[in-house]
């Protein structure tokens, strides 16, 4: 094992190159908790599609449930590049679990950076803990991509909303304490949304069947329909038709995350094949002893390494409150969705046979990042984000 992280460390693909000992340290205490805590239970939690709650909420103790919020409502308040790192870290260990814990984390941070102080003050510190677990709720069976077409009701009456609609593949739905639900309470179009903080215990809440999936199976994905659900009006977040901008606030962040989470699943799908091809002999020599392997290995690093410093210069960005930054958040998410995706598959091929037999991580980390493609805005999406920026002048 030591002379594994050794050869990590001293080559051009080591994830702590250009961070500070502050960001090296988060780095450590995430990869720690990924090899010790994630790696030994993903194969496990996938077959049995388990969603590893006790897990997810020790994490907590490392101040993973409040990255992005504010100390006093029990946060680290971490600016977006150290929680790219941390994500990245906790991918290696297992994409899925990491995946979720971003989600959560994006509702977090929506509430404190958007909330009341009586909404922060209510919610934050539990979800910060993650005595409380989170999920965010944009996409309907009708709309995903346009997201601002969605047409569940919230109806005010005296002090309360009354909400009707369904909301799809819900990420954590059914395990997850709190809602926030993009809703419709004005005309058509993105103002009129408005955004709700709800509560999982609220009468008139269902959830449809565990939807089966090809990857991310170690967290549920369901829909939760909304009949009759008396919301109060407190629960408004933000204000009345400012919800899609909130939603959209917030995937900037996550879109940031959903990479990092990529980053992870090809850091360590290079990390393991570099590993697989010295070992495995064909023709009386290692697999890397041929020009090809060693070419391909070499374009995958490559690939990473850009992803990655696009990644983090996206999060910057972010942190900088650029104008540019939704541009530079989406061009990030395409561009390390898609290749690092390529690199999974990649080093699925390096490992022959041995690569598609679910006894050997790469396919799990190949199948878990697939959906990173499609989820928090396709790459179809990212394009006309990207297009759109450059086309404004
Ligand atoms: P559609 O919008 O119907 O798109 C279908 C295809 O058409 C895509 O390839 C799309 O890119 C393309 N397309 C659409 N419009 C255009 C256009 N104008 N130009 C070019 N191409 C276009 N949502 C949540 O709100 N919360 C969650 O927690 C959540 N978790 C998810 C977890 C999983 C596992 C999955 C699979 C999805 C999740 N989603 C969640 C939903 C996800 O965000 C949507 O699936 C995604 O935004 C795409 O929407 P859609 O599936 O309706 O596809
Ligand atoms: N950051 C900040 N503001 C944004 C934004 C962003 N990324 N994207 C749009 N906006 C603002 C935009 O500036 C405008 O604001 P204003 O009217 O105040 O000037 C407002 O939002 C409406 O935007 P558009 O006029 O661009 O709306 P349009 O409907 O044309 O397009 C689009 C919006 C396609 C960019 C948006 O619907 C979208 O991002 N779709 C993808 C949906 C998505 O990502 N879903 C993910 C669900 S969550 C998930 O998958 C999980 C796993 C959790």
């Amino acid at each position: 094992l030591l002379s594994k992280s050794r050869s990590i460390s001293s080559s051009c693909i080591d994830p702590n190159l250009g961070l500070t000992t502050d960001e090296i340290e988060y780095r450590d205490a995430a990869l720690n908790f990924a090899k010790t805590e994630l790696a030994p239970n993903m194969q496990t939690w996938d077959l049995t599609e388990e969603f590893p709650v006790e897990t997810i909420k020790r994490s907590a103790e490392l101040g993973f449930g409040g990255l992005f919020v504010s100390p006093d409502y029990g946060g680290l308040s971490l600016p977006r590049h150290d929680g790219s790192v941390i994500f990245e870290a906790l991918s290696q260990g297992c994409v899925t679990t990491a995946s979720y814990i971003t989600i959560h984390n994006m509702v977090n941070a929506m509430i404190d950076t958007f909330g009341t102080e009586a909404q922060r003050e209510k919610y934050c510190p539990d979800l910060s803990s993650m005595e409380k677990l989170a999920s965010y709720c944009l996409t309907e069976p009708g709309s995903g991509s346009d997201a601002a077409a969605l047409v569940t009701s919230a109806r005010k009456e005296g002090s309360k909303y009354i909400v009707n609609g369904s909301k799809a593949f819900i990420s954590g739905a059914g395990a997850t304490d709190l809602l926030v639900v993009m809703t419709r309470t004005g005309g058509k179009g993105p103002k009129g949304v408005s955004a709700l903080i709800i509560d999982t215990d609220t009468p008139g809440i269902s959830y449809g069947q565990k939807e089966k999936k090809i990857g991310w199976n170690n967290q549920p994905t369901c829909v939760v329909n909304f009949d009759d659900v008396e919301v109060p009006c407190d629960n408004l977040l933000g204000s009345e038709g400012q919800g899609f901008n909130l939603a959209m606030h917030g995937l900037n962040g996550g879109r940031i995350n959903i990479a990092s989470c990529s980053l992870g699943a090809a850091q360590q799908c290079l990390e393991d094949v570099l590993h697989y091809t010295n070992d495995r002999k064909a023709f009386n020599q290692p697999l890397n002893a041929n020009q090809h392997v060693q070419f391909k290995l070499a374009e995958m690093a490559t690939e990473l390494t850009t992803a990655r410093l696009m990644v983090r210069q996206a999060a910057k960005s972010l942190d900088a409150k650029e104008p540019n930054a939704v541009a530079l958040c989406a061009m990030c998410k395409l561009y390390a969705t898609e290749r690092l995706f390529k690199v999974c598959d990649d080093a699925l091929q390096l490992h022959g046979g041995y690569g598609y037999l679910k006894s050997y991580p790469v396919q799990q980390f190949w199948r878990d990042s697939r959906v990173h493609r499609i989820l928090e805005g396709t790459s179809e999406v990212m394009h006309m984000l990207v297009a759109r920026d450059l086309l404004k002048h």
